[in-house]
């Protein structure tokens, strides 16, 4: 850090509330903006964080016309269950309020009110789609037609998923309205625009020349933004929900959902300390950090600080936006619609008591500088080869042994040793690393330094084995104990910020209360004679069961998925009743069905033809069917089709399956029992 700072407001991305949070948001924005403002506040440095929903925009208007609700039914429904399970995970706002507060809309609306009685806006007209039969105009992703490029019918408006290209609206051939179906028409409508070009070359100064130190992939995501040069950019919209322009003649125009949304930011301030939140936005010895994913980046380094510097009145400017990348789940992108994600509220519900292991997890796995993975096998590992083996079990193992030795009462160190010695120099250096981490928003090394005070601690008594000693200088072993529990009381500060719950627990354990980042790698902070409170266990192993259950939804889902996407075989060509008839389709009775050796695919079928003593005919479902569930099933097969050896068996037939959207083939049947040898016309 170049200077220091009176005080650090911390800004989290506001998710929209038309669907819960997933580990996506947190792995990419909450959890790492919560270990910061627990790191901050430890080290009693003057911080608030800020948090809220995202309440606006035309995604909610249509949930709520797709579910018959009003948007704010919407709205309501996903900020309490966000809210709430925000809580639930530790996430430490200061405030968590809503871009529908009355505070948020006269804010937002002051904002906008000032830049334009400055004169900052431009006023367009343009021609739009508007839905007659909703009576309102259409944003270009909710109109679909035939792309002009390579005529695929169902293009959105703003792109082709065929070809790529991206389009307007406007450029679609034969356009319809996803939300009624009805043909839009064209009309003129009046916006306001923010021109985005007059900032560059104060935003270029300020990010490029300035900011050199932000992470490389938001510096160059900023880069080229304004290598491609900025331009004008419309902050209101055509719709009913969101901040009213307050303008006159601007009725049934709401602020661009972008322009109302970071201005929570400043409302939700406002909220929480009505009397001093201007000194936390306008004073230049107040640091802003934003927290977001990449997605974001453009709207909070290009157009909010344009906003903000259009707007005067010395509104301080981030001084880092930390973006993460994304975080798939295994192997897939994470997608609401989808529904290809592990919801927050879900976890809560499914791993009582393991916030700490789903933070933990998303720490040391965290998207910092590329997309990442999240795979329950991970997070299975991660809790029960970390969590439980080194960090549980080496505070178990210290507690246990000061009750088993000492009765709970912490014993006076002796004199010192090189192995004591030792360990509280690594601890000091553990210290300085992960502090250094901290401050430059590394939290994935930071969470291996904080964890490197338990592997330390695990090595000391491996090193020192107090079990042994006891029985040849118990004098020695009070030392032992005593610098292994000054190493507990160190990884009860260095893991607050990541690891909130276990940390409380073990600063109680510790007989402890306040604790604070000063007092991180001390040599006394456990002092002789105080009574431990009883150990308690900090993490439990997490068997396959549980973690069986969460792939074998996820199973499903995308079994769901591929069901729902499923596009059938374009149909092949025209063919004559004759060419029809050459066939010799018939009905038969499965007598034998046996795996065929050495295949993993193939069945060996003896079938019932109703047309002497049956035939033989290789089928590849052995994946499909267990052998001895099709014995006795009809089933058609092709009679007349030229026999053929299939691994050393001659196949006299072909049986008929479906081949589903899954991949899976099922045999057809007659609807009723029919004879064998029935021909099928
Ligand atoms: N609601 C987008 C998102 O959730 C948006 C963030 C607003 S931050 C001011 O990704
Ligand atoms: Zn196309």
């Amino acid at each position: 850090m170049s200077k220091e700072y009176k005080r650090t407001l911390i800004t989290t991305a506001l998710p929209y509330t038309n669907g819960p949070v997933h580990i996506g948001h947190l792995a990419g924005v909450y959890v790492p903006a919560d270990i910061y403002a627990r790191y901050l506040r430890l080290a009693g440095r003057p911080v608030t964080m800020i948090g809220g929903s995202d309440e606006h925009g035309v995604p909610i208007t249509l949930k709520a016309r797709k579910e018959g609700v009003t948007p704010q039914d919407i709205v309501d429904r996903y900020h309490k269950l966000i809210k709430e399970s925000f809580e639930g995970l530790g996430i430490s706002f200061d405030i968590y309020s809503r871009t529908t507060s009355d505070i948020h809309h006269d804010t937002a609306s002051e904002f906008f009110r000032h830049l334009y009685d400055k004169g900052e806006f431009i006023e367009r007209e343009s021609m739009q789609l508007y839905d007659p039969e909703a009576g309102q105009f259409l944003a270009d992703r909710y109109v679909t037609g035939e792309c002009p490029h390579c005529h695929n019918k169902n293009a959105y408006g703003d792109q082709c998923e065929a070809c790529g290209t991206s389009l307007n609206a406007t450029d679609l051939i034969d356009p319809h309205s996803t939300i009624t179906g009805a043909v839009p028409e064209l009309r003129a409508t009046k916006h306001w625009y923010l021109p985005l070009d007059k900032w560059e070359p104060a935003l270029r100064e300020w990010i490029l020349e300035g900011h050199k130190e932000w992470k490389s992939n938001v510096y160059g995501q900023c880069k080229s933004w304004l290598d491609m040069g900025l331009q004008p950019r419309a902050v209101s919209r055509d719709l009913s929900w969101g901040v009213p322009v307050p303008v006159e003649g601007a009725e049934g125009k709401v602020l661009y959902v972008w322009f109302d949304a970071p201005i929570g930011y400043i409302s939700n301030t406002k909220e929480l300390l009505p009397d001093s939140w201007e000194t936390w936005w306008k004073d230049p010895e107040t640091r802003v950090i934003n927290f977001i994913g990449k997605d974001n980046i453009v709207f909070h380094c290009i157009v909010f600080p344009a906003m903000l510097m259009a707007y005067g009145d010395n509104f301080q400017l981030p001084d880092n936006v930390p973006a993460n990348e994304f975080l798939n789940l295994e192997g897939d992108k994470i997608s609401t619609s989808r529904n290809w994600a592990v919801w927050l509220h879900e976890y809560l519900a499914d791993f009582p008591g393991k916030q700490d292991v789903l933070r933990y997890v998303l720490t040391a796995n965290a998207p910092e500088t590329k997309d990442n993975d999240f795979t329950w096998a991970d997070f299975q590992a991660r809790n029960n080869n970390e969590l439980v083996a080194i960090l549980g079990n080496f505070v178990n193992r210290v507690i246990v042994l000061t009750h088993k030795y000492y009765d709970g009462v912490v014993p006076a160190a002796g004199e010192l040793q090189d192995v004591d010695r030792e360990a509280f120099a690594e601890m000091a250096r553990l210290k300085e690393e992960l502090t250094e981490n901290l401050e430059n928003f590394r939290f994935r090394e930071a969470v291996k330094d904080a964890m490197g005070f338990a592997r330390l601690g695990n090595k000391y008594l491996q090193d020192c084995e107090p079990w042994k000693v006891i029985k040849t200088d118990p004098e020695r072993v009070k030392t032992i104990i005593n610098v292994s529990l000054q190493i507990c009381a160190s990884i009860a500060i260095a893991m607050e910020p990541f690891l909130p719950f276990m940390s409380e627990k073990l600063v109680k354990m510790l007989g402890g209360d306040k604790i604070s980042w000063d007092m991180l790698a001390c040599t006394d902070l456990v002092p002789a004679g105080a009574h431990l409170g009883q150990p308690e266990l900090l993490f439990e192993k997490i068997d396959d069961e549980a973690i069986k259950a969460q792939t074998d939804r996820l199973a499903a889902i995308k079994k769901q998925n591929e069901i729902a996407a499923f596009k059938p075989e374009p149909q092949q060509p025209e063919v004559k009743i004759d060419d029809f008839a050459k066939l010799d389709l018939r009905v038969g009775t499965v007598l034998e069905c046996e795996r065929v050796k050495k295949s993993d695919k193939l069945l060996k079928f003896k079938i019932a033809d109703g047309m002497g003593e049956g035939r033989t005919i290789v089928s590849g479902i052995a994946q499909h069917y267990a052998p001895e569930d099709l014995v006795g099933k009809q089933v058609v097969f092709i009679a007349n089709l030229a026999p053929a050896k299939i691994r050393g068996v001659e196949s006299q037939g072909m049986i008929l399956s479906a081949l589903n959207a899954d991949g899976s083939l099922r045999v057809i049947s007659p609807s009723a029992p029919s004879t064998d040898g029935a021909q099928v016309k």
